[in-house]
């Protein structure tokens, strides 16, 4: 831990008073410094990546003065604090996102051209931090920049791998994965703080013991190894606030292994510390799906043990009474990931503190609550006895007391309701025994939301039932959203600023529901050239990074057709490119002379990563790629249809992809995506959707208006009707038509790769559509088609795509976090006064 010591001496102190200038000229001079005493450069060795480094080492400090104020600001005002657990922060760059955040890109930009660079350029040479998988770890990078943003007292607490999700290569239709190491080149947005380090023990045995005629637990022996804290500092747009994620690293414990070193085996002992490293060495890089594997649980309890000893350090700065815990603490758990720090609270006050275990039990369900983010059962984290025995053996202990507590209170309210029962225990009686991590984690904690209407609604009428009967005022939704700071200011500048020019000022960027004023603007001829004119400037520069990376051409007055999110049977990219494989086989079918007349010319787009070991992810992906190969190089085709796999799929890419989309997917089953957050990201930059009535797609139609979007498929209550005709249906009478012809293309080895695209196929066929690509194919193919209707008429469309743009405030996550605050953490917002020049 840290002294907590003073700067006593005042001329030191009078010395730190002073805050950094923001003119040309000391920018320039900050930058300069850093080139020559933080790099060591000199004249002849100096690269556009030094310029980078050093103008973002410039940035960093005046990020720390922010953040260092804030920090203070918040101790002095002894605020209520949010803390936001999350195993993935998935950030993307920080460079662009920090100086528009502190309102210095302009000044920057000025100063960097002097010195010859072109910001722009610079913010390219930013390795892509992307500690997360998709939406979940994308979310909670968003939910930072809004609570900065609100000038809530929050912190975001994460793990600091050393290798982010991999990256993604595709060659010859196949997905290789590439290790990230991110770190490679240094990382100038984190302080390593090497005198914040917490003790977490793994493995060992709890010893009972006997005090004053009370029976105490201690757990020890085992493995210790050692967390160290690395703080990122999060800057609120429009606002001095900035504040904390922080994310621990594993080191090995201090203490030597005396054992192996006095038998001489210097070697060894150093091999057994270098283990210590590895926990937080990689993240999982599964999407929505369990692996059970030990390692994981070590990540998921090294970020848990850490921060509860941080959190209880800071509440017990003050003395003050353990009742007040509930009154100064908000731990907010995303997902059941970290759902073991209930279980850590209790033990710390019962074990350490020696609180009577009632009392502490209140004090933590008050602290917590839990978002659940999916209902896929293969999501669903169920650690075994065994493991988490053998690892934790006094948090499994203490499981089955909160079960035991909690159970006998259940049968009070319902006596001999067994089967009730047996579903509301954490412990699933499998063979072997389960710890139910969701059971844990709502049982644990005073709110649980969902992430979007339909997905709350979905919680507590089928997977939460039986809890939502036993407490239904614990039941919450809180439908996602985005940050406009990265996804509309950052990301499509021209549109920030045409918005900032019709509406008289930016305040917009922190006040979403603005734009909506700009309604009367839809008919406006002016206002639809402009739109125009932006998408297509957006579409360049997707054609450019295409050509650059694919090495395909695509045609820029083609519809851009997007679909870009992890690859998941259930979000239909298999729908997607059969559909694709449809409109060739038709158009082929057209004569010539009659097929421009007939058919509009699309680009169709695909991108995402599938988890290493999704083999039907991994087939998808192929099939993409082989429909791709086949219609590009036909040339009977031409420019009417071009098909591309974007490669790597990741935040700095889609930055660049979203703004150019017209047309963006999100066909998922419905029921299955819990909400989404790229579709809002769409909408706000002009792209329509074509999507089924599933997650925030249903709250995009409420706020844009059914008739400017493509809706299709299957609702929520249809799907079981729909499941069991498919399982009872022969399966030559169950697919469309011209689905059938489709698949018997592929089975005829007409795109290649006949073995495992057969594989593929078969994963539908044989009465075992489980995501129901059947029963939703002829909507689709209706909705398609009124796309290219709409598509052909560029003033409808154009109308329908500002609609789309200035009704979408509600996506805001600026909105769901002032829902956060207000229904579920009971935190109010703390502003920092801003500075003058010069005095602190
Ligand atoms: C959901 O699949 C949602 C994000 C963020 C994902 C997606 O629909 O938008 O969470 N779930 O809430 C997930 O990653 C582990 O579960």
């Amino acid at each position: 831990g840290s002294q907590n010591s003073l700067i006593q001496n005042e001329k030191m102190w009078k010395l730190m008073q002073s805050y950094i200038k923001n003119d040309k000229e000391t920018i320039q001079q900050s930058i300069v410094n850093h080139v020559e005493y933080t790099l060591a450069k000199t004249r002849f060795d100096f690269s556009i990546f030094h310029a980078y480094q050093a103008i973002s080492h410039s940035v960093r400090d005046r990020l720390i003065e922010a953040f260092n104020d804030t920090a203070q600001y918040f101790t002095h005002h002894d605020c209520k604090r949010v803390y936001y657990l999350s195993i993935e922060f998935l950030m993307g760059r920080y460079l662009q996102n920090a100086l528009i955040n502190l309102e210095l890109e302009d000044n920057y930009k000025e100063a960097v051209l002097e010195l010859g660079y072109n910001l722009e350029s610079v913010y390219e040479q930013e390795v892509d931090p992307a500690l997360g998988n998709g939406g979940l770890g994308r979310l909670a990078a968003c939910f930072l920049d809004s609570m900065a943003t609100l000038n809530l007292p929050a912190w975001g607490y994460g793990i600091r791998y050393s290798y982010g999700i991999f990256r993604q290569l595709i060659k010859d239709g196949y997905q290789y994965e590439v290790p990230d190491y991110w770190l490679d080149n240094g990382n100038p947005w984190e302080i390593e703080r090497l005198d914040v380090n917490y003790p977490i023990r793994f493995y060992g045995y709890v010893r009972k013991i006997h005090e004053n005629g009370k029976e105490k637990s201690i757990w020890e022996g085992g493995e210790l190894v050692l967390a160290r804290a690395y703080d990122n500092p999060i800057p609120g747009y429009d606002t001095y606030n900035t504040i904390n994620l922080r994310l621990w690293r594993s080191l090995p414990a201090r203490e030597f292994d005396f054992n192996s070193f006095n038998q001489g085996d210097y070697f060894k002992a150093l091999e057994e510390r270098e283990k210590a490293e590895y926990i937080t060495s990689v993240l999982y890089p599964n999407d929505s799906n369990y692996s059970g594997k030990e390692l994981r649980l070590k990540q998921q309890y090294l970020l848990v043990c850490a921060t509860i000893q941080d959190v209880i350090r800071r509440f017990k700065k003050k003395k003050r009474d353990w009742k007040e815990l509930p009154e100064k603490i908000a731990v907010q758990l995303n997902d059941t990931h970290p759902a073991m720090a209930i279980v850590e609270l209790l033990r710390v006050l019962i074990d350490h503190e020696g609180i009577e275990i009632e009392f502490a039990w209140e004090l933590v369900y008050k602290s917590f609550s839990y978002t659940n983010h999916t209902i896929l059962p293969e999501a669903l984290e169920k650690w075994g006895i065994d493991l988490l025995g053998n690892l934790l053996p006094r948090h499994l202990e203490i499981v089955y007391i909160i079960n035991f507590i909690f159970l006998e209170k259940v049968s009070k309210k319902f006596p001999n309701d067994h089967h009730r029962l047996s579903s509301l225990s954490i412990i699933e009686e499998s063979n072997p025994k389960k710890i139910r991590m969701a059971n844990l984690s709502i049982i644990g904690s005073h709110a649980v939301n969902g992430v979007a209407e339909i997905h709350s609604k979905l919680l507590t009428t089928t997977l939460f039932k039986d809890f939502y009967e036993l407490r239904p005022k614990k039941f919450q939704n809180k439908t996602n959203g985005v940050t406009p700071r990265r996804w509309i200011r950052c990301c499509n500048v021209q549109l920030a600023q045409l918005y900032t020019e019709q509406l008289g000022g930016d305040t917009w960027v922190t006040d979403l529901t603005q734009v909506r004023c700009l309604e009367n603007m839809v008919e406006d001829p002016d206002f639809q050239n402009n739109w125009q004119r932006i998408k297509r400037q957006n579409k360049e520069q997707l054609k450019w990074w295409v050509k650059e990376n694919c090495q395909i051409d695509i045609n820029i007055d083609s519809l851009f057709d997007v679909q870009v999110k992890r690859l998941h049977e259930y979000k239909r990219q298999f729908m997607n490119i059969l559909y694709v494989i449809h409109r060739y086989l038709s158009i082929k079918k057209t004569p010539a002379d009659q097929r421009h007349a007939k058919f509009l010319p699309r680009t169709i787009m695909f991108g995402g990563k599938a988890a290493p070991g999704y083999i039907n992810a991994k087939r998808i992906i192929k099939l993409i790629c082989s429909v791709a190969d086949k219609v590009n190089t036909d040339s009977e085709i031409g420019d009417l249809m071009k098909i591309v796999y974007l490669p790597n799929y990741n935040v700095s890419n889609a930055q660049i992809i979203i703004p150019a989309t017209e047309l963006s997917q999100h066909i998922s089953t419905a029921g299955l995506e819990a909400s989404g957050t790229s579709n809002m990201k769409f909408v706000m930059n002009g792209s329509l959707i074509i999507g089924t009535m599933d997650g925030a797609n249903v709250e995009i139609a409420e706020e844009v208006g059914k008739e400017n979007m493509f809706i299709f498929g299957a609702l929520v209550d249809e799907i079981e009707g729909l499941r069991n005709h498919m399982r009872n249906t022969e399966p030559s009478q169950y697919f469309p038509p011209e689905l059938n012809e489709v698949l018997q293309k592929i089975d005829e080895g007409f795109f290649g790769a006949v073995d495992e695209l057969r594989e593929l196929i078969n994963t539908i066929r044989n009465r075992n559509d489980y995501y129901l690509l059947g029963a939703d194919f002829k909507s689709y193919l209706e909705a398609q088609k009124k796309v290219d209707e709409c598509y052909k008429n560029k003033s409808l469309w154009t109308k329908m795509s500002i609609r789309n743009a200035i009704r979408s405030s509600k996506f805001s996550s600026d909105r769901t976090i002032q829902q956060y605050a207000d229904e579920i953490w009971g935190v109010k917002a703390f502003q920092i006064p801003n500075p003058s020049q010069n005095a602190r």
